[in-house]
């Protein structure tokens, strides 16, 4: 019988947090993959506790323990605040688990995922367990710059949601322009929601702030909300809700979650509403 490789500690991954003054490191006890793209340097690795870890550049993008936290987050405050999303555009997310999360909404017609980078998503489907909705009829996959993509549509979309890369990191920062989110808003209907992810707000606390300054200069409603996430810096991730219509609570309805048909691990109706309950540092970095 074949034996599993032992873990022994030779092999380490390393994140360098924004300031390279701290980090994570994990243990590598297979390397699955490793492959130079002309956006970024792609590595796919097997960790003994967190399963697959999916990272770009030397940041962690996923692991298979806790991706559930960030992709449940990001995914379904904004489909559960609009009534009934039928088109969804999701953009970066190459690894699938934002797609996954919003192909769980039964109204959802049509996902188109705009991942630049056709390596990621060559990848992703050959070793992530994320990927599992890429091959659905209701999934379409495209490998654009989502920062030109999104200038193609006008009032078509129910929810935009950006899976991206950090504002510093390979081709993240089209995605944190004040054009971009512009353009996000030209591209919704009229009652339209829209999520990003918005950073860390300890290590990258610049960042959260200049991104929900630029949202909120885009959209009328916009709240940043926040959830618990183990491997990405400080443990505790930043994301904020936009929309032209529908207030993030207000305009909520718990019986809808109650009612879905799928076990989620993290988000749930409590969740949704304590999310947008901020610690007094962060309501600080966003002068609120
Ligand atoms: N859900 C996994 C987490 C990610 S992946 C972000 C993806 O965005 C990457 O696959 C990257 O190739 C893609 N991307 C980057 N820039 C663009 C762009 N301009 N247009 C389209 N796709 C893009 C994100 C984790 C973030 C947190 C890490 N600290």
């Amino acid at each position: 019988m074949k034996k599993d490789l032992r873990t022994m500690d030779h092999l380490m991954y390393m994140e360098y947090y924004t300031g390279r003054n701290a980090g994570i490191f994990m243990k590598i006890k297979k390397m699955l993959h490793s492959y130079q793209s002309p956006y970024q340097r792609i590595d796919i690795f097997e960790h003994p506790d967190f399963g697959k870890v999916f990272a770009l550049d030397g940041i962690t993008m996923m692991t298979e323990v806790d991706e559930f936290m960030y992709h449940e987050m990001l995914v379904h405050v904004p489909l559960f605040v609009h009534p009934e999303p039928r088109r969804v555009l999701i953009i970066g997310g190459g690894d699938g688990g934002s797609l996954r999360e919003a192909l769980k909404h039964p109204s959802i017609e049509e996902a188109i995922l705009c991942e630049i980078d056709p390596y990621v998503i060559e990848a992703a489907k050959k070793y992530l367990p994320t990927a599992v909705e890429m091959d659905n009829p209701k999934a379409k996959i495209v490998n654009e710059n989502g920062a030109e993509f999104i200038k193609k549509y006008k009032d078509y979309f129910d929810a935009i949601i950006v899976d991206s890369t950090d504002p510093t990191a390979g081709e993240g920062g089209h995605l944190f322009t004040k054009e971009f989110y512009k353009n996000c808003f030209e591209a919704l209907k009229e009652d339209g929601v829209f999520s990003a992810e918005t950073e860390d707000p300890f290590y990258d606390k610049g960042w959260v702030a200049i991104a929900y300054n630029r949202i909120s200069s885009a959209f009328p409603i916009s709240k940043l909300y926040t959830g618990f996430m183990t491997t990405y810096p400080s443990g505790l991730w930043t994301y904020v809700f936009a929309s032209k219509k529908y207030h993030p609570i207000d305009d909520f309805d718990p019986s809808r979650v109650q009612n879905f048909d799928h076990q989620l691990k993290y988000y749930n109706e409590d969740i949704h509403k304590a999310c947008f309950v901020l610690p007094n540092f962060i309501k600080e970095l966003i002068n609120e």
